[in-house]
């Protein structure tokens, strides 16, 4: 089983994500544990501060260091692998997913404001993003990141799925119907009506080659 830890201020926002479809079904059918875990928890701070002004000015908040490694050092183990969720991290692909779905014991670390204090970065393995573009924090980028890896663990969904969906073998998936064969004059090619495997797979390649290179050349040259 893997194991996926989330370390967030705010646990609450995960609440949807890991009660619904198929992230629920995973961890009914114990493929998966996850588990929320507040860093505040961890504050030395009488107050439980986990942030505070940065040195040099400026405006925000700084997350500090001090909740975010003794949190770790309580649930890291040999077989963990801790990844900081941050906008300057290396893009999240498909490949990663596969390669995180090896991995024993996650540790997701999400932060918040306007930042990680930079001596954070000490503590972790890899630095992820999600795309570029700035979230007001890592927690959605974790529950990307983590309902990607899930979907691939053996027993999740259908191991077929996933040999033919996007982005394996870096093209696009082909287009699929289904009834009726008609709507209002919108048809379904007649091929995939014809019964011959051959020919069928022969179109759903062509489309899947001229699909990629008209909207996402930038695969087919990798
Ligand atoms: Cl991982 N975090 C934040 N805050 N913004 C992002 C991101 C991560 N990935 C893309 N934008």
């Amino acid at each position: 089983m893997i194991r996926i830890d989330i370390l967030t201020l705010f646990p609450e926002m995960f609440d949807g994500f890991l009660s619904s479809s198929i992230i629920k079904r995973a961890i009914d059918k114990k493929l998966v544990e996850i588990n929320l875990i507040n860093f505040r928890d961890y504050s030395k701070d009488l107050h439980h501060k986990v942030d505070d002004t940065p040195y040099g000015g400026g405006c925000g908040m700084v997350l500090m260091i001090q909740p975010i490694y003794d949190c770790l050092n309580a649930i890291r183990t040999d077989d963990s692998l801790v990844i900081m969720l941050t906008p300057d991290g290396d893009t999240f692909k498909q490949r990663d997913a596969y390669h995180l779905r090896d991995v024993k014991h996650l540790i997701l670390l999400c932060g918040h404001y306007e930042g990680f204090d930079e001596r954070i970065r000490n503590l972790v393995d890899i630095e992820l993003s999600i795309g570029d573009y700035v979230l007001t924090g890592g927690e959605v980028a974790s529950m990307v990141i983590t309902d990607a890896v899930v979907r691939l663990v053996p027993g999740v969904i259908e191991e077929e799925s996933h040999l033919l969906e996007s982005f394996n073998n870096n093209l696009l998936d082909f287009p699929q119907y289904t009834k009726p064969r008609d709507f209002n004059g919108m048809k379904v090619p007649e091929v995939l009506l014809s019964g011959d495997h051959k020919k069928i797979r022969e179109y759903r390649e062509k489309i899947q080659r001229e699909r990629t290179f008209e909207r996402r050349r930038d695969l087919l040259e990798r």
